[in-house]
């Protein structure tokens, strides 16, 4: 039933920033020009309706985003990388691989335009001229553009149906589904028999509706038992509910206030959905003489109901004239409401992190901002890690430094750069 389809993706990486001077006619000494490198483009997937599945995914499993330009002299900023944009059909579920364990979903792109961001372009390097200060008015050091790394990503379609059939088991959704629809449902006289949801198209006319038959709720359904759990989520994405029930049943009424109250101890929402009251399987001599008396229970419960024979098809273009009239009107009060702003989720932003530990005499800074700090001269000359020194500062390196125990005279390490500290 669902489509998934596991890809992987990589943002960006950042430009580097440049080390540059200006240089001008009768002006021996510029001050540092070099611009910033541009930012690496961003993975962003969106829903789409024009998208219908996910199989182009399955013949490309790779997608990259462009990659940030270096900056250049007279403070030119790189060009930053071009976003990569993977559309996908509207109900998709996104989420990292590595979450899928703890069956964290990113996002549910739920509407047509709704996106998310799953991985940030490596930041671009800082150019030279961020370096500099009212004592140092010719820094040696720029940065490089952050390297990024890869994301493994599961894209899992959704069902969305206009409509969802519920209902006990063995009351006749399947035989519904396959009379309305051509859907071809397995029915059996015992329950159970369907076991994850089955969609349908039906057709008035021109226009059409999307059934969708919501297996396996049964009392505690909320809590996991059943098949239900998994599925009521399905419901929530429905815009009506044919609420069917078994003509047959002790008490019809009875069990459409227990199922109802199923429905919101999973979630309220699902109680103000609006729904259709089916009673199913009039054709039975054994129902058809307690007609009068279902529906007098029914009424007296609030409710107006529908009879119908899913098997001889009674009633059944009455129920389809009714759906059609209820989705209509809930579309008109949906456009009539307030336009929602379209949702953009982002995944957590990555935190800057710096730790310290030593491998024999040396001390290793394990820092990504840091680590990008490159020197365009010799890191021995006292004036590139005076420099450096001061980024250290900044960056928050010399308090991690003098937290593990670094002293005046100890090796320092980070990234290529190998120097000694005071
Ligand atoms: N007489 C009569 N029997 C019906 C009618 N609708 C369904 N049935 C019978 O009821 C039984 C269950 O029908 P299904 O359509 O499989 O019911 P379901 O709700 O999909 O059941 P599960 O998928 O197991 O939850 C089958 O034996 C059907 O033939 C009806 O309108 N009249
Ligand atoms: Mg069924």
């Amino acid at each position: 039933m669902f489509d998934r389809v596991g890809i992987v993706v990589k943002a960006g990486d950042g430009g580097n920033g440049v080390v540059s001077f200006r240089r001008e006619k009768f002006i021996p000494f510029g001050g540092p020009d070099g611009g910033d490198g541009g930012n690496g483009g961003d993975v962003v997937i969106i829903a789409d309706s024009s998208v219908t599945d996910l199989s182009i995914f399955k013949q490309k499993g790779f997608y990259k985003a462009g990659n940030g330009k270096n900056g250049k002299s007279k403070k030119r900023h790189g060009k930053k990388g071009e976003n990569l944009i993977l559309a996908v059909p509207v109900g998709t579920v996104v989420s990292y691989e590595t979450q899928i364990a703890a069956n964290a979903t990113v996002a549910d792109l739920e509407q047509p335009g709704q996106k998310v961001v799953m991985a940030d372009g490596g930041k671009g390097g800082l150019g030279n001229t961020h370096f500099s200060s009212s004592t140092n008015q010719a820094p040696q050091i720029a940065q490089e553009g952050e390297v990024v790394g890869v994301n493994r990503i599961i894209l899992e379609m959704r069902l969305i149906a206009d409509v969802g059939i519920i209902g006990y088991p063995n009351v006749g959704k399947s035989t519904l589904l396959a009379t309305v629809s051509a859907a071809k449902p397995k029915i059996a006289n015992y329950p159970f028999t369907t076991r994850e949801p089955i969609l349908g198209v039906a057709y008035m006319g021109q226009r059409s509706f999307v059934l969708a038959e919501i297996p396996g709720l049964i009392d505690g359904a909320h809590l996991g038992r059943g098949l239900g759990y998994d599925f009521l989520r399905h419901i929530i994405r429905t815009k009506i509910i044919v609420h069917l029930i078994d003509g047959k049943s002790v008490s019809p009424a009875d069990d459409m206030v227990q199922l109802n109250s199923e429905l919101s101890l999973f979630d309220s929402a699902l109680a103000k959905k609006p729904q259709l009251v089916v009673v199913n399987k009039i054709d039975l001599p054994q129902v058809q003489t307690q007609l009068d008396e279902i529906k007098e229970a029914f009424n007296s419960a609030g409710t107006t109901v529908l009879f119908i024979s899913a098997a001889t098809s009674e009633g059944v273009s009455d129920l389809v004239a009714e759906i059609m009239k209820m989705l209509e009107q809930v579309s008109a009060e949906k456009e009539a409401g307030e336009r929602m702003p379209r949702k953009v989720f982002r995944p957590q932003p990555r935190r800057i992190e710096i730790s310290v530990h030593k491998e024999g005499n040396t001390f290793m800074v394990v820092a990504p901002e840091v680590q990008r700090i490159v020197a365009r001269t010799d890191v021995t000359s006292s004036e590139v890690q005076r420099q450096l020194n001061r980024q250290f500062q900044r960056l928050g390196v010399r308090k991690a430094l003098e937290k593990a125990g670094a002293k005046p005279g100890d090796r320092v390490r980070c990234g290529n750069l190998e120097w000694e500290w005071y």
